[in-house]
């Protein structure tokens, strides 16, 4: 998309002093509850907290600074503030227990935390199997330690670190359901190509939107969606406190929210609860981080008259880099790759297969996967193109359909048959409120479709019903697709980015065989 960066960049210059040096520094730029930072605000707050970082705590440039705490505005600061002194900022889930601390700890050889009051406890329990901690500092309670060392004398300007574009600034861990979670590093120009690719060009926000959403900010999703896209635009944030359905209507509510991010289930479940409720002010709606059903796509739009825009992105890649503007949606599709970056499909060996053709999805373009130290490097990206480990075809008209995680194909009776296909369908009966589709181990066929099916407040789960759903399946795809099982649940397991665990899913498949 013709992107150059100067060599020399730092990027929260470019996110936030720039508002301010611009005179626009009165802008709000941070909203939570009652609490409303302006730009200028903001920036006073990075200041501080870098001014504390360098001179109380010895960080140096290229420093790596855990970073705990939930979508509060601290949280938001604190990021800015590390990058701003040229560190790393290493953000992990809130949810995290101490075992789960340790490797992200040890991996990327942490030797400082900002961590929220309410959060310190298991960051101390992970020091004992992660040494190197040195400092854990509190913030965001009365008294807590980084907001009296933010009142010192003079900490209010701080000059940003003189960083290259090319250093790097972030290192997000993937939510790892195999193996150990991955490091994945970015850069400085990173942070602002995923603004200038699917920001400016997808999304296509004003500095007058307002965004809000459920990620996680130590989740790329998150970060990008709530505090990269509005801050390149200088535009507003809402951080609600908790992140549910209700909340999420409340924030857009009571704070006038026109963009919001967040994944389909999220959107299901907003639609149970937008009777009475006022949300005229929302115009752009992204669903990502799981394949989203045309049922939901359908249902959103026949309820509030406004399309979800779709969209797949990766920890690896940052943000999303394959979806579609309004103006150009295909419902049931995920688009078209972002203006910026490139989308292919290639078979086992890495050779193109025709369009129609499943086969692996590779991408490149100006954000890519470094993993930080890690031989899954050589699995992810082949001759420059990363390998999502996603299932897509293209069509004859160059958009890209979802079939399923290319490890989660369901072969059964010699068929292939992913998954989410039959979600998308169970989704479309009224009784269905969410499932998850599964390989069963079969003696027969090899696999058996098996549907975890939670069901609607109100409705009963019973071999009518499930007879009900495997008619349903028949008449709307491929026969063969039917889940010869169905299992009704309460919940379905979710990861702590709120994604489907289909291997839990499987687990559970096998161990009741
Ligand atoms: C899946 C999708 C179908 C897909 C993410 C937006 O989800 C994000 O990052 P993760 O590293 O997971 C990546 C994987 O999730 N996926 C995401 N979006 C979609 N599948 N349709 C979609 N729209 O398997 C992908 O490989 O957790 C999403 C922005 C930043 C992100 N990090």
């Amino acid at each position: 998309a013709g992107l150059a960066y100067p060599e020399r960049l730092n990027c929260v210059v470019e996110l936030l002093d720039r508002h301010v040096d611009e005179g626009h520094g009165g802008r709000t730029a941070v909203i939570a509850n009652d609490l409303h930072w302006s730009y200028a605000d903001l920036t006073e707050v990075v200041n501080r907290i870098a001014n504390v970082l360098t001179r109380d705590l010895g960080m140096v440039s290229g420093n790596r600074v855990l970073l705990r705490a939930g979508n509060t505005p601290m949280m938001v600061a604190a990021y800015l503030a590390v990058i701003k002194a040229g560190g790393v900022a290493v953000a992990t889930m809130p949810m995290l227990r101490a075992g789960e601390l340790a490797y992200p700890l040890r991996k990327a050889r942490i030797a400082l935390a900002l961590c929220d009051h309410r959060l310190t406890a298991e960051l101390e329990t992970a020091r004992v199997q992660a040494p190197e901690l040195a400092r854990i500092v509190a913030f965001g309670g009365a008294g807590s330690e980084l907001e009296a060392l933010m009142a010192q004398p003079g900490y209010e300007d701080f000059t940003a670190v003189d960083t290259a574009r090319d250093d790097v600034c972030l290192i997000a861990f993937t939510s790892g359901t195999t193996g150990e979670p991955k490091g994945t590093m970015h850069f400085h120009q990173d942070m602002l190509a995923i603004c200038d690719c699917y920001g400016a060009r997808v999304l296509k926000a004003s500095p007058d939107d307002r965004f809000t959403g459920s990620p996680p900010l130590a989740f790329t999703f998150g970060l990008g969606g709530l505090v990269l896209f509005p801050m390149r635009i200088g535009a507003a944030m809402v951080l609600p406190e908790k992140a549910g359905p209700a909340d999420l209507i409340d924030a857009i509510e009571r704070h006038k929210v026109s963009v919001v991010f967040t994944a389909p289930t999220a959107y299901r479940a907003m639609l149970d609860k937008l009777d009475g409720r006022d949300i005229a002010s929302l115009r752009t709606c992204v669903s990502a981080g799981e394949a989203l059903p045309k049922a939901t796509f359908d249902a959103w739009q026949a309820r509030t008259g406004m399309p979800l825009l779709d969209g797949i992105g990766a920890t690896e890649m940052l943000h999303i880099f394959i979806g579609a503007p309004r103006e150009a949606i295909r419902p049931g599709a995920t688009g078209t790759p972002v203006p910026g970056y490139e989308a292919k499909i290639v078979d086992a060996e890495g050779r193109d297969v025709a369009d129609g053709t499943p086969g692996r999805l590779a991408v490149r373009g100006p954000t890519g996967c470094r993993y930080l130290a890690d031989p899954r490097q050589a699995v992810y990206v082949l001759d420059g193109w990363n390998i999502t480990g996603d299932t897509y075809l293209r069509d004859a008209d160059g958009y890209f359909w979802y079939q399923a995680r290319s490890d989660d194909m369901i072969v059964s009776a010699g068929y292939n048959i992913a998954g989410p296909e039959v979600e998308a369908c169970l989704l479309m009966h009224e009784a269905v409120a969410e499932c998850g589709v599964v390989g069963a181990p079969c003696p027969e066929r090899g696999q058996i479709v098996k549907a975890y099916v939670v069901l609607r407040e109100g409705v009963t789960g019973d071999t009518t019903l499930a007879k009900a759903l495997q008619e349903h399946v028949k008449a709307s795809i491929a026969p063969y697709k039917y889940p010869r099982a169905i299992e009704f649940v309460a919940a379905l397991p979710k990861t702590a980015t709120g994604k489907l665990q289909r291997f839990a899913l499987r687990q559970m498949a096998q161990d009741e065989t």
